[in-house]
C-alpha cells in the first residue's frame, strides 16, 4: 500500500464492515424469514437460489473472525444486529438473538475494537414483508420497536450507530429495477419505499435521542454519475441520476428536502402528507458514513420512460462485479459532502472494496488487484481531509468473501478468502498489506 497510518491524523480509525444476513447464517439461533430467503427461493433471482442459511458460519465463529481483525491492527468492526433475528416474526422479541448480540458486542470490546452498529442492513422480517414491508408506513413503526429493543439490550456499548444502509438500494434497486428484495418493478412502491426509508431513518434517530444514544447517523451509497459527453442532455441525464441515487438521501436528511426534478417523476405516487414528516427526516445526526464503489456514465435516452437515463459502459479497469474502478469518485463525494451537505460533521467512509475471483493457491491468495484498489481509494481518502473533509475513519468492505445478495457467493469482496465448503477462512494477501501499512510505528 502506498500510505502508512501515520500519513492519517491521530484517532483516524481503520476497520473492515459486514452485515449480519451476508455472514452470520440465518438458519442459527431462532432468525425468522427474512425477504431476502423468499426472494432467494423464488427462480431466476439469485444465482444458483442461493441463501443465507449457512453463509460464513459467523454466528459459530464469530471469535475467530474478531480475532483475525484485531491481529490485523484494526480499530474498529462495523456490522448490522439482523431485524429478524432480534424479532422472527418482526415484533416479538427472541431471546436468543438478543444474546448473541450481546456477546457478540462483548466479544467485539475485549479485542480492544470500537463497535459499529447498523440497525437496518435489509434483514427485513418475512411477516412484515407480507403486510407490504417499506411501501407500508407500518413497517416504520415496527421499526422503531425493534429499535427499541436491540437498543435496550446492547446500546449502551456501542461506539456509533447507524440507522439504515444504503438507503437507494432498500427503495429504488428493490423496488424500482427489481434486482435485489422484493424485487418490485413498480413506480409508486418505489416512491413509498424511498420516502418510507428516510422516515425509519428519522425514526430511528427519535428512539436513539430518546435513549440518550450518541455518534447515530445513517449509511448512505454514493455512485458517480458522470456524463458520457459534454452535450447538454447527457448532463441533464447525469444530473438526474445524481439526485434520484445520491441527492434524495443526502438532502431530505440535512436539508429536509427532496430534489424537484426527481419528484417531478414521483409526485403523483408519494405517500399523502409527505411533507409533514420531513422535519423529523432532517433531525441532527452525528456522522454521516460514505459508501463508495463506482462511477456510471450517463447519457439520456428519450425513448425510455421516466427517467430517461442510460448507463453507458466504460473503459477503465473492471472489477469482478463489472464495476469501473474510479478512486477519485471518493475524493469528489467527500469534499462534495463537506462543502454542499455537512460542513465540518464527521464522515466515515464506511464501505468501500473490490470484488475478484480469488483463488486459495499453496494456501495463499494473491490479489494485487485489491491492494492497489485500497491503496488508491486510501489516498483519494487523505486526500479530501487535506482538502478540507472532515474524513474520521475508512472501513473495508468485506471483512469476508460472504453473500452477495442476487449474485449468491461467487463475488468475493473479503480481505479474508472463506472457502464456502469448508469455511475454512484464509487471509489474502490485501489483508497483510492493509496489516503492514496500519501498524504503528
Ligand atoms: O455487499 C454489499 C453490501 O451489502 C452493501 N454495499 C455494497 C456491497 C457490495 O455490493
Amino acid at each position: 500500500m502506498q500510505f502508512r497510518r501515520s500519513d492519517f491524523p491521530e484517532g483516524f480509525l481503520f476497520g473492515a464492515a459486514t452485515a449480519a444476513y451476508q455472514i452470520e447464517g440465518h438458519k442459527f439461533g431462532g432468525a425468522g424469514s427474512t425477504h431476502w430467503d423468499t426472494f432467494a427461493a423464488t427462480p431466476g433471482n439469485v444465482i444458483r437460489a442461493e441463501d443465507g442459511a449457512l453463509a460464513c458460519d459467523h454466528y459459530h465463529r464469530f471469535g475467530e473472525d474478531l480475532d483475525l481483525l484485531q491481529e490485523a491492527g484494526m480499530g474498529a468492526y462495523r456490522f448490522s444486529t439482523s431485524w429478524a433475528r432480534v424479532m422472527p416474526d418482526g415484533k416479538t422479541p427472541n431471546p436468543k438473538g438478543l444474546d448473541f448480540y450481546d456477546m457478540l458486542t462483548d466479544a467485539i470490546l475485549e479485542r480492544g475494537l470500537k463497535p459499529f452498529q447498523t440497525l437496518y442492513h435489509w434483514e427485513l422480517p418475512s411477516a412484515l414483508a407480507d403486510q407490504g414491508g417499506w411501501t407500508n408506513r407500518d413497517t416504520v413503526h415496527r421499526f422503531g420497536e425493534f429499535v427499541d429493543v436491540i437498543t435496550n439490550k446492547i446500546g449502551d456499548r456501542m461506539d456509533s450507530i447507524a440507522t439504515v444502509n444504503e438507503p437507494w438500494c432498500v427503495a429504488f434497486l428493490s423496488h424500482f429495477l427489481g434486482h435485489h428484495a422484493p424485487g418490485l418493478r413498480d413506480i409508486r412502491a418505489t416512491a413509498r419505499a424511498m420516502h418510507h426509508i428516510n422516515l425509519a431513518h428519522g425514526e430511528a434517530m427519535t428512539r436513539l435521542r430518546d435513549k440518550g444514544m450518541k455518534n447515530c447517523g445513517i449509511v448512505l451509497n454514493f455512485d458517480h454519475a458522470t456524463p458520457l459527453d459534454d452535450t447538454q442532455e447527457s448532463a441533464a441525464a447525469a444530473n438526474l441520476q445524481d439526485a434520484i441515487s445520491n441527492r434524495w438521501f443526502v438532502e431530505a436528511i440535512t436539508k429536509g428536502t427532496y430534489p424537484t426534478e426527481v419528484l417531478a417523476g414521483f409526485a403523483p405516487h408519494m405517500p399523502d402528507g409527505w411533507q409533514d414528516d420531513m422535519e423529523q427526516i432532517s433531525q441532527p445526526i452525528d456522522f454521516l458514513g460514505v459508501n463508495y464503489y463506482t462511477r456510471h456514465r450517463i447519457t439520456s435516452d428519450p425513448d425510455a420512460p421516466w427517467p430517461g437515463v442510460r448507463d453507458v459502459p466504460g473503459d477503465l479497469p473492471l472489477t469482478q462485479m463489472d464495476w469501473e474502478i474510479y478512486p477519485q469518485g471518493l475524493y469528489d463525494f467527500l469534499t462534495r459532502l463537506s462543502r454542499e451537505y455537512v460542513g465540518d460533521l464527521p464522515l466515515y467512509v464506511t464501505e468501500n472494496g473490490m470484488a475478484w475471483d480469488d483463488k486459495v493457491e499453496n494456501g495463499a491468495v494473491f490479489d494485487p488487484e485489491r491492494t492497489k484498489f485500497v491503496s488508491d481509494h486510501i489516498l483519494a481518502a487523505k486526500r479530501a481531509i487535506a482538502d478540507g473533509a472532515n474524513v474520521k475513519g475508512f472501513f473495508y468492505w468485506s471483512l469476508l468473501d460472504n453473500y452477495e445478495w442476487a449474485f449468491g457467493y461467487e463475488k468475493r469482496f473479503g480481505m479474508i478468502h472463506v472457502d464456502f465448503d469448508t469455511l475454512k477462512r484464509t487471509p489474502k494477501a490485501s489483508y497483510y498489506a492493509l496489516k503492514a501499512a496500519i501498524a504503528r510505528e
